[in-house]
């Protein structure tokens, strides 16, 4: 008979363990949303309830239910209650016998209740430990361990809880705690297949693959297996074995974004009594590539970069961390909207920061979908940690209960071991300052145990010890010429955006900047007059030490002094998307010495200033427009110095580029100076040096200073426009930037409006936003020369609704 399942996920109890407050509790959910959902507290996020807040995790809470068994799911032979999370710190009980002590959110955690369930009610109890209590208890009891990371609380090392519940310097100190995973009983007879494993074999267009069932109980005198394409075909074999082999016939190759489809393969596995019967079967969904990491000797060094289908590809995409502080608003839609935009703007690569927690199933699902590799962080960021026998056992424990869950799926590129720890031995004397003994943990922690984990639990997937790293072992760990980088001189050490250029990491994996939301994002956790970014609200609001005074630096470099609020938020958009795009586009040019922009970061847990590219109400800011050009397959930028420059065509699509590229030098009106037209053939997978141009002596025949722009514009050899880019030859707060009057002209298209732009001179920095609804634009953020006009869509809007909301800004608005 097949195994049967009961639920226990939906209404329980909650109270506080001191017995104050007793409510109905969502399970999966949390304390703090269920305390929301009464009404009981104000949203945590809104102005300053954050620290509040945080004292609510001070105390204990308990969670209980009853319940009824259906009669055959307890004549089973086995009966398991089973918790898919648990955060973190738990005593559960039934029916008053203590049964379990959970302490890790990340692991699944699993006991036979049979001998404790009963016929009639059942009673469930769950009392949650205070984690605040917990880790400032570890941190007294350990004070060897002195280092927290900059917005985090002292201890967290010690917990397995996602560290930036904590907070971080992007995240706000709200640890929560409950069941934030389903939970159920599962009984069976005889056997139940715990997972299983499939490995591939690819061999000059073939593709094998080899699947074993793991069981628990017994093992089954059977296996079927089949496995059904994406055209629906289905393959099946069955045989007296644990372990079976299968060929595909005809394999269709998944890709990543940007080099074709994500073709799928369902593969279910049936475990069988020697009569035939189904005992229980498993599901999982695959897609068929090869992806490793490619560290060939070069004249660099040895080159760092992921390597799919046996093709070298230049890693596009951004860090993410948890989309909500409050772990159960999170939602496979919500989660969809995010990655679908990262596809929208050409990412092929996530990498999910080791801060947080282990992804949903159906991240990673989306992910396979879309066509997004992911760098998959294990959950290990900016501590040190003390590797007793305990938490070695309990992280062990965790590695396999994430990896027989996720490994399987066709998007995930490497594991790492952790987020900049092996940097932080090396660099951060405030980690460095620790003892050997500790250093010497780091060392079996990554190097050995969670490394010889990976390899026994994921065989397939590539193991990298640290991000950065440069294989491990403490060797250099940011070094240039191997490795990952994470390259932090461009905001947090002030440099200008130029010093990019001076900068040839085999792999950027964390570059970043950071900027305000959007005014509608801002007006959801402020009151008016908390609107100016030195106020407390803002300052709580922006947890990177001297963040807002960062950006107002960067301003000051860059553009005029922004008159108003509204403006300022605009000029810390512009500045991001311009910094970010400075780091890319000089990478994508020197393809082969690089091979990943990895931009700091994706999202946001919560809305605050941070280096986020999508704010934490979904919305874009400049950077995400940005992005989707600067991470266009084939794209033209230039290398810069003074004015001479050197352009350039990435061409990161399988097929060869033939075109043309016209160039042309305009003035601050937007008038052409000189204009000339390239011819190109750029290999695939190349990036090619097309063209170069010196205009000093220009510059000084004219006295052209600060009225001088260069205008790149790519075609396809149907002339269709590829990539456009320009560059200023003087910093924009410089540039004799002209008032623009930018015409916009709006029509309804079905759902959709159409808006055609125009200008009567250059406009840079052109910026449409609608003041109280959301929409989204095809392009935004994009220069306007006089006589051209762009098309923008604006997606789901009507018409009348749009051109009362309607609003454009561009560079010249800044300080008038
Ligand atoms: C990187 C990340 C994060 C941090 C970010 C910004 O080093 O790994 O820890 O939030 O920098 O400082």
């Amino acid at each position: 008979m097949m195994k049967e399942t009961f639920s226990l996920c939906g209404t329980w109890t909650l109270e506080e363990a001191s017995g104050q407050q007793n409510i109905p509790a969502l399970v999966p959910g949390s304390v703090l949303s269920d305390l929301l959902n009464t009404g009981i507290i104000e949203d945590p996020f809104w102005r300053e309830n954050e620290y509040e807040t945080l004292r609510l995790f001070d105390r204990d809470y308990r969670y209980t239910r009853t319940f009824t068994v259906p009669p055959s799911l307890l004549a089973r032979e086995n009966i398991d209650l089973v918790f898919y999370g648990l955060d973190t710190l738990a005593d559960v009980s039934l029916n008053g016998t203590y049964i379990l002590y959970a302490n890790n959110m990340h692991r699944t955690w699993r006991v036979n209740v049979k001998p404790y369930l009963l016929p009639a009610q059942n009673t469930i109890s769950i009392l949650f430990h205070s984690p605040n209590r917990f880790i400032e208890e570890a941190a007294q009891n350990n004070p060897d361990v002195t280092y927290d990371g900059t917005g985090t609380m002292r201890g967290t090392s010690f917990l397995r809880k996602a560290h930036c519940m904590f907070g971080w310097d992007w995240g706000p100190q709200l640890p929560d705690a409950g069941i934030w995973r389903p939970c159920e009983l599962e009984g069976y007879d005889f056997l139940r297949i715990r997972t299983i494993a499939i490995n591939q074999y690819h061999d000059n267009g073939s593709v094998s693959l080899q699947i074993k069932a793991i069981t628990e109980g017994a093992t089954a005198a059977a296996m079927r297996v089949s496995v059904c394409g994406p055209e629906g075909n289905v393959t099946e074999k069955q045989g007296n074995t644990d372990t079976m082999s299968l060929s595909i016939d005809h394999p269709r190759l998944w890709q990543p974004n940007g080099w074709g489809q994500q073709p799928l393969y369902t593969v279910t596995v049936s475990c069988l009594d020697d009569e035939g019967n189904i005992l229980d079967s498993c599901q999982r969904r695959i897609g068929l590539r090869t992806i490793h990491i490619s560290r060939e000797q070069d004249e660099y060094g040895e080159e760092f970069c992921l390597k799919v289908n046996g093709r070298k590809m230049f890693a596009m995409g951004a860090d993410y961390i948890p989309e909500d502080n409050i772990l159960s608003r999170t939602s496979p839609e919500r989660t969809y909207q995010l990655l679908a935009d990262c596809a929208k703007s050409n990412f092929n690569t996530v990498r999910v920061w080791g801060g947080g927690y282990y992804p949903e199933d159906w991240f990673f699902d989306q992910c396979d979908e879309l066509g997004l590799i992911v760098w998959l962080d294990l959950m290990y960021a900016c501590n040190v940690y003390k590797l007793t026998e305990e938490f070695e056992q309990n992280i062990v424990a965790e590695t396999r209960d994430n990896l027989e869950r996720i490994r399987h799926h066709a998007c995930i590129g490497l594991l790492c071991g952790n987020n900049e720890m092996e940097t932080a031995w090396t660099d951060w004397p405030a980690v460095a300052n620790h003892s050997k003994a500790l250093q010497a943990d780091y060392i079996k922690q990554f190097e050995y145990v969670l490394r010889k984990e990976c390899a026994s639990y994921a065989p397939q997937i590539d193991y990298w010890p640290s991000s950065p790293s440069s294989g491990g072992c403490f060797d250099d760990p940011n070094s240039y010429d191997r490795g990952d980088v994470h390259y932090w001189d461009v905001w947090h050490g002030l440099k200008p955006f130029s010093d990019y250029q001076q900068q040839f990491p085999r792999f950027c994996s964390e570059f970043g900047f950071e900027s305000f939301p959007s005014l509608k994002t801002v007006k959801s956790y402020t009151l008016p007059e908390d609107r100016n970014v030195f106020s407390r609200v803002m300052e709580s609001h922006q947890k990177c030490v001297g963040g807002n005074g960062k950006i107002l630096y960067y301003i000051s470099q860059n553009y005029q002094y922004p008159l108003t609020f509204e403006h300022l938020l605009y000029a810390s958009q512009l500045l991001q998307a311009e910094a970010m795009r400075a780091g890319v586009e000089h990478w994508r040019r020197y393809r082969g010495r690089c091979m990943g922009a990895i931009y700091w970061q994706l999202n946001d847990c919560w809305p605050v200033a941070s280096w986020a590219s999508i704010d934490s109400s979904g919305r874009w800011k400049q950077l995400q427009y940005a992005a989707r050009k600067f991470f266009a397959p084939q794209i033209i930028s230039c290398e810069r110095n003074d004015f001479s420059v050197r352009v350039n065509v990435a061409n990161d699509t399988l097929s060869t580029l033939t075109g043309k590229a016209t160039l042309r030098l305009i003035d601050a009106q937007g008038q052409t100076i000189s204009t000339r037209d390239v011819k190109l053939s750029v290999p695939a997978l190349t990036a090619q040096w097309i063209f170069q141009e010196d205009f000093s002596v220009l510059e000084k025949a004219f006295h052209a200073e600060d009225n001088m722009a260069y205008v790149m514009t790519l075609y396809d050899d149907q002339g269709q426009t590829l990539s456009e880019n320009c560059e200023l030859f003087s910093p924009p707060k410089f540039f004799r930037f002209c008032k623009p009057n930018i015409r916009l002209a709006v029509r309804q298209q079905g759902n959709d409006c159409k808006i055609t732009v125009s200008s009567d001179v250059f406009a840079w920095g052109v910026w449409l936003e609608t003041q109280e609804i959301d929409s989204v634009f095809s392009d935004n953020g994009f220069f306007l020369l006089p006589g051209e006009t762009k098309t923008i869509i604006a997606h789901q809007i009507q018409k009348d609704v749009l051109l009362a909301e309607l609003a454009v800004t561009s560079v010249a608005d800044i300080g008038r």
